[in-house]
Parts: structure tokens; C-alpha cells; sequence
């Protein structure tokens, strides 16, 4: 139990606003109970030894030198001096939580055997880890990139990690080209510029030369890159991977997550501002949902593939630059997961964690995509430098909830006392344990499937990976209007701070030519590049001409829940508007702040003091998702007459939120010169508004606004 803290923070609840503080602050020690350090035991150092003084060096006279012989302070220097682990060579930024995975129904018959797909009572504990890419650990969340979503999935037959993306394509086909992409997009080795993004010239030197990289540029082109929080991203296994069911038979499946919040994503201009604003928005947005109770959800599915349709499809289901459309094979739901808890400690938990692809459980195996298979090595190898050493696997966070037992000892940090003294297999000392298990349909030992390979051994790239565009073309033709406006205005961005003209002009001419001409041309006049009048490539005849299942806009939830809508108030405001509308949009499951001038409270129109959540200014448009104004003649006045108010407004407006405005506050319209539309709504009161605010939050951003809303400043 958490002692209580210290006299001298108590003081700080002896101002004006006594009460609240007093009390959320009192909520606040209570919720972090669990979190507390205060077990009431003494200062040791890490050898047990009490200490006395944790203030002063040991020192020849309070003047004086201070002497070698200060083991206390040693000790705790060298450990600080220690602190730092490597970074993750990618991926270096993110966040974590804890959660759980619930299957819907047994799979054993139909397509797994692995233990975690069999109860639907049971609850499978997850760690999952998201990230961008490029960045360092202290690198902004809202960047245009990739996004990781790695889940650990702690089975009683084994960790089980998926470590996929948001995006279901990669880079690149064959892990041996992994170091070159990554050096690629890094910052650049003379001046580490620029951190966290791509716009530069070696990563756009590097995709305009491998083509099997135009699908998944595209898709970090588009609003897919900056996606509003992590709680709205869909995530995917990438490459193909086997399922066996209890009778051994094996198909290929493709893992997908999708968001129970729906996909959302920023607009460019708020991902730059909101990287200044809080480089922590993702992390923060998880944090405080998980915290509020607000747990986000995925439900994990797979496309299935029968083994002897493997060829049945005019590209390679082996090539990672590939998707199977949805409308060809849809996803097939499997269960739910659930992120319920917040680590306790970043450093032993999130930045410890050691994900890798090949730490799979009996009923799941591998393809053969050359990308997946190189993964398959370079996670661990990873492991033992950035965690120092090959016992990773005993810190906490990465222990399998499954016993582990073998004959691997020693090394850097192991902490097992291991007993027995046969340390190999077979032995007739410790009674020949630990033993194999065979393979079996239900709890066996890990049996790879039996597949048959007759090949020579070559250095080569399968003809069938051979077209790298009319992917990319279907999905460019399968974006709406605003995405396709979006995707352009990215390139033109990313392209326009290249350096070298050669590198736009062969990425205008050479990748994005053969994607769509109409988008090639574009761009190209928007860097100064002639615009191409024809491919370089001759376009394959598409499959499918549109995939509905890529565009984000069908990809919303239709609620509001989980959504952060703003309330600006200041002196003077009518209460019961704010009442009322923080009723509505709590009961719809949306989290509401209300912001005044300052962090104080504001006193309502009817003289009460009214909390508010912080002030506008530290909540920027750009954190949030909608904005009402409530009525209330001296509010209005107010508010009009404030700089950050009205920019809160038009900012909201230039990125295409819905705001409602009631009662007085119509006035502001005037004020900032804007006017009605869809999304932006006037009533009598909160009561009049609130159903069509609610309708309009829902489809997230007012789109007919977009070429409007270009002449409002940024
Ligand atoms: Fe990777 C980390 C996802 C290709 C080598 N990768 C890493 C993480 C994710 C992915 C989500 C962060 C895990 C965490 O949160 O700790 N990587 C992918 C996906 C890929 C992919 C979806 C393609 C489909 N990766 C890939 C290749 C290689 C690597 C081809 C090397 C041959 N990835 C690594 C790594 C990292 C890593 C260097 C850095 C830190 C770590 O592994 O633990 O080994």
C-alpha cells in the first residue's frame, strides 16, 4: 500500500480551486496505488547496506576533496553512467500496452491447431508493442510513416509474436536488401537530417531505383502515414504465413487487425503541427484511453488460402510487395483482443521487449517469402547486442508464461539458477529430463510442416515477383477523391525537398509513371519536373479494377466513440449548454475537455465555479477531434476577443472538424469569418445541436470543406 506523500506537496491543495484539486488528486494517488514505490523500506545500496547520508559525497573536511573510498556514490554514479541500453536499430520510438486475446470459436478442425485458437472462455495475455520506423527513441509520434504493431501473445504452448505493420505490403522482396532500404531512409550520415521522416534525398534516391518498392511508397504516401492514434490503425502480418489443423493439413493465411475505433488519420498540416505541439500525442492518446477505461479493441482475422490454390492468383503469394484484395478473399474474423493496462515501468517493459517473427507455436509456421525468412534471423540476432547477450528471454516482459527448460547455460545476465548436472540431452544422470515431446495434434512438440523442396541452389528473384506497378495502381484507383488529393500533395511535399533533380525526375518518370500517368503528371508540375507523357512500363491488364477494402473513408467506425471533442469556455458561459453537451457526448462514448484561457476554473454565467480539463492553449485543435461553443454573452465576448480562441477555431475548421456552436456563440462566425456548412453547425442551445454535432464527428472530417477551407491560414 502507498504510504502518503511527503509534507511538502500537500500545500499545493491549499489554493483557490481547493476542492477539485484536492479530490482529483486524491483519485489520482489511488488509481496509481498499484504503480507506488512507497513499501515503507529503507535506502540500500545494492548490496543491502543501509544508507545514511544520500545527500553528500564523502568528502576530507566539508571543503575538501572528495575521497575514493565513497562506495555509495560509486555504486550509484556507475549505475547511472550505465543507464542507456541501444536503441532499436528501427523502430526505436513507441509504446506499448497490456492486453488479452479471445478466439470466437475452436479452430483445431478448421485451421489451427495452436492451443491459444481452441477456448473462447479463454483470455491469452498480450503485450503490444507500436512504433515508427525511422526515428530515434525520442523522435515525434506523429511523423509520416510507417507504423509497427507488434503483438506478443504469451500462449500456454509458447510466445507466439506477430510482428506486422500498418500497411500489408513492405519495401522490398529479399531480406538482403534490408540494410540498404533502412540506411536509405535513415537521416543521413553527414548531418543526421532529417529525424523521423523520408522527405530527403537518399530515400528517394533508393526507391527510384528498386521498383518493388513503388506499392508500399505509395501507401506511405497516403493519410495511411499519419494516422490520428494508435488506436485507429489497422495492422498486418505482411507476408504469408501456414496454419495446421489437428489433422496436418496446412493452408497459407495473411493476418489482418481491425480497429474497433474505425481507421482515422490526421490531415499533413496537423501531423506537422501536433510533432511540435506534443511529440508525445500517440503515446499519450494510448496512455489516457487505457487509463480512462476507454480499452481499445482489434479483431484479428485471416484471408485463408487452400494449398492448391497457392498459384491460383496473377501474382506470387510469396512476394511481401503483394496484398490478396479482400474482394478476392475476404478475412475471416478469429477473435478479439483488448488492450486493458498500461505498463508500470517503460524502460523494463516497452523498451525491453524483444519481439521476433520466429517465436511461433505448433499450428503456425512459416512460408517461404525471402523477406520473412531473413526476419526469422535478425530479430534475435538483434536481441543480443541491443539487450546484451542471448538471455534475453528471462527478463520479465519476455519470459514465456509456458515452462522453459533446456540444457542452455550460462552467459551474459543469466539469472536462472539452473540445478541437475546434465546440461545435455540425451543423459541417464537427471533421469534423461528434459525430454522431446512428439508432434501431436493437441499439446505436441513443434513439428515443421512437412513441405517438399527440390530446387538448385541459386541467387535469384522469381519471375513471379516480377510486377511491381499495377498493385499500386489498383490501389491508387481504389482511393476516394480527398486520398487521391492527398497522396499527390505528399509526394509533391516529400519529392520537393530532394535536392537532386535527377532523383525527382526518375521517381516522377521511372516509378510513378507506371503507377498512374495522371498522378505522375501532377507531381511533376508541382516539382518542376517535365511531365511524362507515357509509362516506362507497359501496364498489365488489372485483375480487379477497384478494392473498396483500401480506402480509409470505408474503413470508419460510424460512432463517435473514443473521440476527444474540445469545449471552449470563459467566464460568463452558459452552464447548461456545457452540461448538456458533455452529457450527450459522454453517453456516446467520447472523451470530452473543457478548456478555458488558463488551467483555473471559470465562473459560469450563473455565478459557479466550473472546472475545467486545461487550458486551449495546451490542448491545441490540432489534439482534438471536434469543437463546441457553448452560449453566453460575456463567454462569447470573451472568446472573441482572444487570439487563441480564434485560432482554435479556424484551425478547427482549416482541418475539416466538426464544430457546433450554440446559443451567443454564432456570433463567433462573424468574428473569424467563416460560415455554415455541414459540419459546422449554430442552435438555440446545446439541446438543438448536439444530434447533428454527433452525426457530423462521426464521419470525421467535412470533406466538401477541403477546397474551401485551403484559404484559411495555416
Ligand atoms: Fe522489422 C523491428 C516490422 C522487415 C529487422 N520490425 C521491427 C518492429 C516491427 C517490425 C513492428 C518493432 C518491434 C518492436 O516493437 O520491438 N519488419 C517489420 C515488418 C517487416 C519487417 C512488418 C516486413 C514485412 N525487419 C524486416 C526485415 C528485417 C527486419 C526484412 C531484417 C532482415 N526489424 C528488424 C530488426 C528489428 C525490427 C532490426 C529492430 C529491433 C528489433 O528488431 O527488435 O531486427
Amino acid at each position: 500500500m502507498a504510504t502518503k506523500k511527503p509534507a511538502a506537496n500537500t500545500s499545493e491543495a491549499a489554493g483557490t480551486d481547493t476542492l477539485d484539486r484536492a479530490n482529483s488528486n486524491a483519485k489520482l494517488e489511488q488509481l496509481e496505488d498499484f504503480r507506488s514505490d512507497a513499501t515503507g523500506a529503507a535506502l540500500r545500496t545494492n548490496q543491502g547496506v543501509k544508507i545514511a547520508d544520500n545527500q553528500n559525497t564523502l568528502k576530507a573536511g566539508a571543503r575538501g576533496p572528495s575521497l575514493l573510498e565513497d562506495f555509495i556514490m560509486r555504486e550509484k554514479i556507475t549505475h547511472f553512467d550505465h543507464e542507456r541500453i541501444p536503441e532499436r536499430i528501427v523502430h526505436a520510438r513507441g509504446t506499448a500496452a497490456h492486453g488479452y486475446f479471445q478466439v470466437y470459436e475452436a479452430q483445431g478442425k478448421k485451421l489451427s491447431k495452436a492451443g491459444f485458437l481452441q477456448d473462447p472462455a479463454k483470455k491469452t495475455p498480450v503485450f503490444v508493442r507500436f512504433s515508427t520506423v525511422q526515428g530515434p527513441r525520442g523522435s515525434g509520434d506523429t511523423v509520416r510513416d510507417v507504423r509497427g504493431f507488434a503483438v506478443k501473445f504469451y500462449t500456454d504452448e509458447g510466445n507466439f509474436d506477430l510482428v506486422g505493420n500498418n500497411m500489408p505490403v513492405f519495401f522490398i522482396q529479399d531480406a538482403i536488401k534490408f540494410p540498404d532500404f533502412v540506411h536509405a531512409v535513415k537521416p543521413e550520415p553527414h548531418n543526421e537530417i532529417p529525424t523521423g521522416g523520408s522527405a530527403h534525398d537518399t530515400f528517394w534516391d533508393f526507391v527510384s531505383l528498386v521498383p518493388e518498392s513503388a506499392h508500399m511508397v505509395l501507401w506511405t504516401m497516403t493519410d495511411r502515414a499519419i494516422p490520428v492514434n494508435l488506436r485507429s490503425i489497422q495492422g498486418f502480418g505482411v507476408h504469408t504465413f501456414r496454419m495446421i489443423d489437428v489433422e496436418g493439413k496446412s493452408r497459407f493465411v495473411k493476418f489482418h487487425w481491425k480497429p474497433a475505433q474505425g481507421v482515422r488519420s490526421l490531415l499533413w498540416d496537423e501531423a506537422q503541427k501536433l510533432a511540435g505541439k506534443d511529440t508525445d500525442a500517440h503515446r499519450r492518446d494510448l496512455w489516457e484511453a487505457i487509463e480512462s477505461g476507454d480499452y481499445p479493441e482489434w479483431e484479428l482475422g485471416v484471408q485463408i488460402v487452400e494449398e492448391e490454390d497457392e498459384h491460383k492468383f496473377d501474382f506470387d503469394l510469396l512476394d511481401p510487395t503483394k496484398i490478396i484484395p479482400e474482394e478476392l478473399v475476404p478475412v475471416t474474423p478469429l477473435g478479439k483482443m483488448v488492450l486493458n493496462r498500461n505498463p508500470d515501468n517503460f524502460f523494463a517493459e516497452t523498451e525491453q521487449v524483444a519481439f521476433c517473427p520466429s517465436h511461433v507455436v505448433p499450428g503456425i509456421d512459416f512460408s517461404n517469402d525471402p523477406l520473412l525468412q531473413g526476419r526469422l534471423f535478425s530479430y534475435t540476432d538483434t536481441q543480443i547486442s541491443r539487450l546484451g547477450g542471448p538471455n534475453f528471454h528471462e527478463i520479465p516482459i519476455n519470459r514465456p508464461v509456458a515452462p522453459n527448460h533446456n540444457g542452455q547455460r550460462d552467459a551474459q545476465h543469466r539469472t536462472t539458477i539452473d540445478k541437475g548436472r546434465a546440461s545435455y540431452e540425451p543423459n541417464s544422470i537427471d533421469g534423461g529430463w528434459p525430454k522431446e515431446t512428439p508432434a501431436g495434434p493437441v499439446d505436441g512438440g513443434f513439428e515443421s510442416y512437412y513441405e517438399r523442396v527440390d530446387a538448385h541452389k541459386v541467387r535469384e528473384r522469381s519471375e513471379s515477383f516480377g510486377d511491381h506497378f499495377s498493385q499500386a495502381t489498383l490501389f491508387f484507383n481504389s482511393l476516394s477523391a480527398p486520398e487521391q488529393e492527398h497522396v499527390i500533395a505528399a509526394y509533391s511535399f516529400e519529392l520537393g525537398k530532394v535536392e537532386r533533380q535527377w532523383i525527382r525526375e526518375r521517381q516522377v518518370n521511372e516509378i510513378l509513371a507506371n503507377i498512374d500517368l495522371g498522378l505522375a503528371q501532377k507531381v511533376a508540375k508541382n516539382i518542376g519536373v517535365a511531365p511524362p507523357s507515357a509509362p516506362t512500363v507497359k501496364p498489365k491488364k488489372l485483375s480487379l479494377e477497384k478494392s473498396p477494402a483500401l480506402s480509409q473513408l470505408n474503413l470508419l467506425s460510424g460512432n463517435i466513440k473514443g473521440t476527444k471533442i474540445a469545449v471552449l469556455v470563459a467566464d460568463g458561459v452558459n452552464g447548461d449548454d456545457v452540461k448538456a453537451i458533455k452529457s450527450a457526448l459522454l453517453a456516446e462514448g467520447a472523451h470530452v475537455k473543457v478548456l478555458g484561457p488558463n488551467a483555473a476554473p471559470v465562473t459560469a454565467a450563473d455565478g459557479s465555479a466550473l472546472p475545467v480539463d486545461g487550458s486551449a492553449e495546451g490542448m491545441p485543435s490540432v489534439a482534438l477531434d471536434a469543437v463546441f461553443v457553448p452560449g453566453g454573452a460575456k463567454s462569447v465576448e470573451a472568446l472573441s476577443a482572444d487570439g487563441v480562441a480564434k485560432h482554435y477555431l479556424m484551425e478547427a475548421y482549416k482541418h475539416l472538424k466538426a464544430i457546433a456552436l450554440a446559443g451567443e456563440a454564432k456570433d463567433l462566425l462573424k468574428v473569424v469569418s467563416l460560415e455554415e456548412d455541414e459540419g459546422l453547425l449554430t442552435g438555440a442551445d446545446a439541446g438543438a445541436v448536439q444530434k447533428d454535432f454527433i452525426a457530423a464527428i462521426a464521419k470525421h472530417r467535412v470533406w466538401a470543406r477541403e477546397p474551401k477551407a485551403k484559404s484559411v491560414p495555416a
